[in-house]
Order: structure tokens, then sequence, then C-alpha cells
């Protein structure tokens, strides 16, 4: 939340006094060669440029050449060239004159057919038309040339290919089924952020604007899409790249890459809605150990505090939260505790009494502090846009800490309330100005995000792990996330896959959703394809609400257990690629899950692959995601792959039906792939990661010959803290060659961590 002009001497395009843009400037800037800033500028003299997304002062450095002819204004960069027409229409070009992107006329709502009553009485019936009524301030629309995939836009239900949907970005909590239809147009996460996949060229739009927004991706009309905001300014970036992972780097360059994180956080975590009592705790761990299951983490839902009051503990049923972790980390395993935003109104509770003598509550129109009730009751919510009150909570998180508590789950961070929406009116009031709560409600789960990674982080020395449900733009800096209130049902598992993927195309790739499903019942065989379906997830989590079916692993029969126990061993099997993915991840932005297309761009056959996925580059997963299904069809990309589960080879670029019974999930290695893993552990505590292998997948398994010679870099740190920054870290190049006597060879090529692997061997697969 800064001033964002630094350094802006670059030159600009400004369209002001048109018909089009009362009382406000167009600004075209090019922040870099690939990234374009499309922006109004009001003329009032109190604005200031800010941005909750961005962290740092935007750096204006791309170099444009302006030229005008006529009433066209062209500027181009090194790589794009826009063209720019007083009717405010832009149209953008690549380096070859092809047409990429190009502005064009709203098409006709087809609601304005009917008359308002008759659209009122469809209302009333229950029925809701597809509108966006609110009232739109700036809209652009843009043709659609018929080879456009649109990806990203957070977490929003549907499918990988949001092409002929519509979207609102309003952070909203609804725990009815999440399906692809006008009530979940919006869902919890407001990541204004999408990418537009053409045949020839790729490009992406941040719209980094944190009031209500719609985005209507060929839905009212097929020939165009369009993106609107409700209020503030028109604030948006086109993003050019060669490729859909030039195009996320970019947009992460800007909003921000998630660091790495603690590697016991890529571990198995166990929650329930709630863990009653310290004893059910206990023997829960105990249960992990005898039924041989991995755990890293253990989450206490909100039943843990006392009355629902942020920063307590209920005496009676966790009378000494730190003796609870204590005895949980003796076993190698971590507490988790939930934290509401809402505060308990109730004088002589320090939270609330020290919020209202230093203000840190949000207010109504009239200066009054604002009350709502959640789950304490009447209850007040914290002003995270305030750099004090972002503080004052993460010292907060002190008592957490001091009691061994090692990570918090931020929920109800839209903020969700039970009496009714907050008004829009609501006031934050910010260090540089005040906000209503229509510009902050976007980003209100992001700031507490962020006032819990600082306040963490001060507390711990840690790499701080988090888990939101609300975010916006630039959360991931902070922040992992879940997808909220799934429900266990068959529809919910399918959707997992491409929310996940969307969320790792939109810059949050540390992601989860409740595994066995949230809300009702899940069945034997649905929580055996959940935990196959996701085994590769960082963000790796049973979970399930109060009166439903438990799902811990051993709830159900020993069929159901051993394919649990499985696929959690698979998981923990993996994690030394998926830290690796991480470290990708934190110096480029690119996801750990990765949608097909990701990878295979060129291939038509991935472009709407809503049921496999990519774990970086090498790994292919194709989960069985219907009640009752035993065989599928795979797509493989071109290559050769390795089925995991047979050892056999499969040349790509062609559906196989592979056959897949209860107890198995179709998994691929990318022929000639070298993969880290680790030996069979309970979990990852530093004593059970010192020990590493090298699989080494040939292509061609003739004889068990092969002349194919490959290399991977691994890395390795101590998986806590901030040294990692001060070069206390491991690089190994990994290579395996047939001339090679045993094949591997492992070489050092950064040698800052001392604890180093205490053997490392080699498994030619
Ligand atoms: O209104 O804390 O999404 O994971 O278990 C329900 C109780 C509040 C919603 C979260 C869910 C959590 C539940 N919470």
């Amino acid at each position: 939340m800064k001033d964002k002009h630094v350094k802006s001497d670059m030159p600009s395009v400004t369209i002001s006094n048109t018909e089009l843009i009362k009382d406000a400037s167009l600004k075209v800037e090019a922040v870099t060669d690939n990234i374009i800033r499309i922006h109004t500028i009001p003329n009032t003299p109190d604005y200031n440029d800010t941005s909750f997304a961005l962290e740092d002062p935007l750096e204006v450095k791309g170099k444009f050449n302006i030229s005008q002819y006529n009433s066209t204004i062209t500027a181009s960069t090194n790589t794009i060239t826009l063209k720019i027409k007083t009717t405010l229409e832009i149209d953008i070009y690549d380096k070859d004159g092809y047409l990429l992107c190009s502005d064009c006329e709203p098409a006709n709502d087809e609601l304005d057919e009917y008359t308002k009553a008759e659209i009122e009485q469809v209302k009333q019936e229950g029925h809701m038309p597809d509108t966006f009524d609110d009232n739109i301030k700036y809209k652009v629309t843009k043709r659609i040339f018929g080879d456009e995939a649109f990806y990203g836009l957070g977490d929003k239900t549907g499918f990988l290919n949001k092409r002929g949907y519509e979207y609102i970005m309003w952070n909203s909590d609804n725990p009815e089924p999440h399906v692809e239809n006008a009530t979940f147009r919006a869902l919890y996460k407001s990541i204004p952020f999408f990418i537009v996949h053409r045949s020839k060229g790729t490009y992406g739009i941040f719209l980094d604007n944190t009031y209500k927004s719609h985005f209507d991706l060929g839905f009212s009309d097929a020939g165009s899409y369009s993106f609107s905001v409700t209020d503030g300014e028109l604030n948006y970036y086109f993003i050019y790249g060669e490729s859909i992972k030039e195009v996320i780097k970019s947009y992460t360059s800007l909003t921000g890459r998630s660091p790495l994180p603690q590697l016991w956080t890529l571990g198995y975590h166990q929650s329930r809605w709630s863990y009653m009592s310290a004893k059910e705790v206990l023997e829960l761990v105990d249960n992990f150990e005898n039924y041989d299951i991995p755990c890293d983490a253990i989450h206490l839902d909100i039943d843990y505090m006392d009355k629902f009051k942020v920063f307590t503990n209920d005496k009676e049923r966790f009378p000494s939260l730190k003796e609870l972790s204590d005895s949980l980390n003796n076993h190698g395993i971590k507490l988790v505790t939930i934290i509401d935003p809402g505060v308990k109104a109730e004088d002589g509770y320090n939270i609330y009494d020290e919020g209202i003598k230093y203000n840190h509550f949000a207010r109504s129109k009239d200066g009054t502090v604002y009350h709502n009730v959640v789950w304490p009751g009447d209850a007040v919510f914290p002003n995270f846009t305030s750099s004090n009150t972002r503080e004052w909570w993460g010292n907060n998180i002190k008592y957490l800490t001091d009691n061994n508590i090692s990570g918090i789950w931020n929920d109800m961070n839209e903020p969700a309330s039970f009496k009714g929406a907050l008004p829009d009116d609501v006031v934050f009031a910010g260090d540089d100005k005040e906000r209503l709560h229509k510009e902050i409600h976007n980003v209100y789960g992001h700031l507490m995000a962020k006032a819990t990674y600082e306040g963490l982080k001060k507390n711990s020395q840690k790499r701080p792990f988090v888990i939101t449900r609300a975010c916006y733009s630039g959360s991931q800096k902070y922040t992992t996330a879940w997808t909220g209130d799934n429900q266990s049902i068959w529809t919910h598992l399918k959707l997992a896959i491409p929310q996940l993927l969307n969320l790792g195309l939109s810059g949050m790739p540390f992601a989860g959703v409740d595994i066995g499903g949230f809300g009702s019942n899940t069945t034997p065989e649905l929580l055996s394809r959940w935990i196959e379906a996701c085994c590769f997830s960082p963000l790796f989590r049973n979970h399930s609400a109060k009166l439903t079916h438990r799902q811990e692993p051993w709830a159900f029969d020993e069929t159901t257990l051993n394919i649990y126990r499985k696929y959690v061993k698979l998981h923990y099997k993996f994690i030394p690629y998926l830290y690796d993915l991480c470290y990708e991840e934190s110096l480029t932005g690119l996801p750990i899950l990765r949608p097909l297309i990701m990878e295979y761009e060129d291939d038509k056959n991935v472009i709407n692959c809503n049921d496999e996925y990519l774990v970086g580059s090498s790994i292919l997963v194709a989960p069985i995601t219907d009640q009752g299904a035993t065989v599928r069809s795979v797509y493989l990309p071109k290559g050769v792959w390795v089925d995991y589960n047979s050892g056999k080879r499969i040349n790509g670029n062609r559906y196989i039906l592979y056959k897949a019974p209860v107890d198995v999930c179709p998994i691929f290695i990318k022929g000639g792939s070298i993969l880290p893993v680790y030996p069979d552990i309970p979990n990852l505590a530093p004593e059970n990661t010192r020990k590493l292998i090298v699989e080494f997948y040939p292509s061609d398994d003739t004889d068990n010959k092969t002349n194919e010679s490959c290399y991977y870099m691994h890395y390795q740190d101590n998986g806590t803290d901030f040294k990692y920054q001060a070069e206390e870290y491991n690089l190994y190049k990994f290579s395996f060659s047939s001339n090679r006597p045993n094949g591997l060879k492992a070489e050092l090529t950064q040698n800052g961590y001392k604890n180093k692997y205490t053997n490392i061997s080699a498994v030619i697969k």
C-alpha cells in the first residue's frame, strides 16, 4: 500500500479531456517491455495511487517509443506495439505484427429484451437470472477472436478454462455446494488475474482494483470478453508473454511469490471441526502411530477457544495448549490453531479492551465501533488496513507462539458475518486515509494474512505457516490457502483439480482442498478417491464439519485405511520433489501443480483438461473422480511416460484406457526424469529427513539399459528458518549416465548447509 510512482520518468501516453472518461485521464505506461499498465487518473487533487497487491513501489522501466499518426497513437516496446485510438480503444500486436488483443464495442445485454417486471417475477419464484446489477464505473470489452482459452481468476468454481462463464470478485462465504451456477460466480477469494492463451500468443490481464468487479469471458457474448469495476479507478496490467509460464513470472514479479515454507508444512495435516479436548488430540497421535500413517500437523478448530474469543483457550477442554503442543512435538507433530477476525465485544476481555482503547476496530459511518455477530456472538472487526492494528494483531500472536503453536489458520476473513453483510460504508482508517468497506472487503483477508505472517515471523523467527480462506492478488507472499467449505460429494472431488490448478496459475501455489469433503458425509470410496486425487497437493489436509461422519483415515474399514496409508506414504515419498518445486516457485512464481496446457502449450487436446494435472513437469496424475468407476481414459502428452503403478513404458500423444480399482490412482512419470524421494518416514522431523533416494526413470527400460543421460537440481536447507537467505543451503546436481558404472553422479554445486544427507542412494526404475 504505497504511493506507487517513484520512478516514472519514462515516456507514457496520457489521454485526457475525452467524452468517454469524464473527470479523469487515461494513462498508458510500460512497466517493462512486456507489462503495460493502463489506468485512469482522476482530476482530484487528493488522489493517491496505491495498491494492496504490490508490496514495493512500482517501477516503470519499460522503453516506450511513441508516435502519432492522425488520431492513432502508436507506442512500442521491444516486444509489443500498442495502437491507441482517441476512442480509447487499444489494439496490441506482437513483434510479428500479429493482433493479440483488441478492444471492441460492448455487446448488447440479452436481458434488455425483458421488462423489469418480468425479471422481478422470475426472481420472486426463486430463480436467479444471471444479471450483474451493480453500477459499473468502468468497463473494458475485448474481442474474442475464437482461439482463446481463459485460465486463472483464483478459486472460482467450474472448469479449468473459464471461457463462456462469468465471475464476480466479492469475497463470499456460502456453504451451499459450490457449483458453476450464477450463485457461485463469487467465492471466498478475489484474484482478479487471468491468462488468455491463444494458438499464437499468450497474455495476462491483472485488474488491480479491490472494489466489486465483474468478469465476463464470452458469457453474454461469444465474440467478446469484458471486465468492469464498480468504483475506484480502472487499473489494469496487460502482461505479454511468450508462454503461460512467462506470463505467470511477470504477474508474480508484480504481486510477489510464495516464500519457501517450513518443510513440515508439506506433510499430512489432520483436522476436524472440532477436536474437543486435549485428550482427543492425544488419541489421534496414538492412532497415527498405531496405524502407521505419517502425520505432521493436527489442527484445532474454534472450540479450543474460551467462548470463541481469539487468543484464549478453553481452560477445561484445553487446560494447557503448551503442554499439548509439547507432547505432540515429542512425536514430531505440530499443532495449528484457527483464528477468526471477529473479536468478542465483552468488557474485561483483554483483546477487546485494548482494541477499543487503541482504536483498532472498524467504525460505522457515525463514528461508533461497528458491531456484527460471528462465532463469539456480538463482535467487532479489527481494521487491518492500519499498520498499527496489524502490528497489534501480530503481537497478540505471541500468545500462540508462547504455547508452541506452529501455524495459524485464518477463517471467516471475507469477512463473513451472521447478521447480514457489513454495510458498504463501514469505515477503515488506514495509514494514509480512510477507506470504506466496499473498497476493503476484498482485501480484508489479505491484510489479516499479512498481519499474521508478520506476527508469526516476529514471534517465532521461523518461516510463518498461515492458511487463509479469503485473499486477494499478492496474498501468496504471506499465506497458503484452502478452498473453504466444500462438501463430501463427487462433484467437489472433481472440482478440486481445476480449482487448485487455477489457484496455481493465479500465483497461489500452496493451496489445498478439504480432503474427504467438509460438509455432508463422505463414504469409504469417496474418501479413498479423494486421498488419491490430492496425493500431491502441497496443502494436504483432511477436514470435516461438525455433525458430519468422522473421516479420519481409520474411520471406516481396513480397505479404506490401507488405501489411505498408501497415498499418504506416496505423498511423503515425493516431498523432496515438492520442496524443490517450492524452491523453484519462490524464484519464478511457477505453480507446483500445473495444468497440462502449461507444459504442452501447442497441444490442443489439453486446452480443456479438467481431470488430469502435472506435478512440476515430471509427474502426471489422472485420478478417478467418478463413483463406481474403475477404469478411465487418460491423455498422455507427447513423449514416453512410465506407468508408476506397473513400471510399463507408454508412448504419449494419445489417449489410453487405464484400469484403476479403488486402491489405484493412475500416475505417470515422464520418461527421462530424475526424482529425489524419501524412504518410508513417519513425519518430517529433522532426524527423518537425512536420507535421500534418487530415482531415475529412463524412457527405455529394455534390459534395464539406457543411453539416456539427464540431470536434476535438488535443493536442501534446514527447512525451518531464514538462514537460507544467508546462503545456508545446498544445491545438488544429480546426473545419470549409462556410461558410468553406477549411473548416478551427485555433485554439490552450492554447499552452505552443514547438515547434509547422511546417505544418498540411487535406484533405476
Ligand atoms: O461458520 O470454524 O470454512 O473450515 O471448520 C463455520 C468452523 C466456520 C468455516 C470454515 C471451516 C471451519 C468452520 N468455519
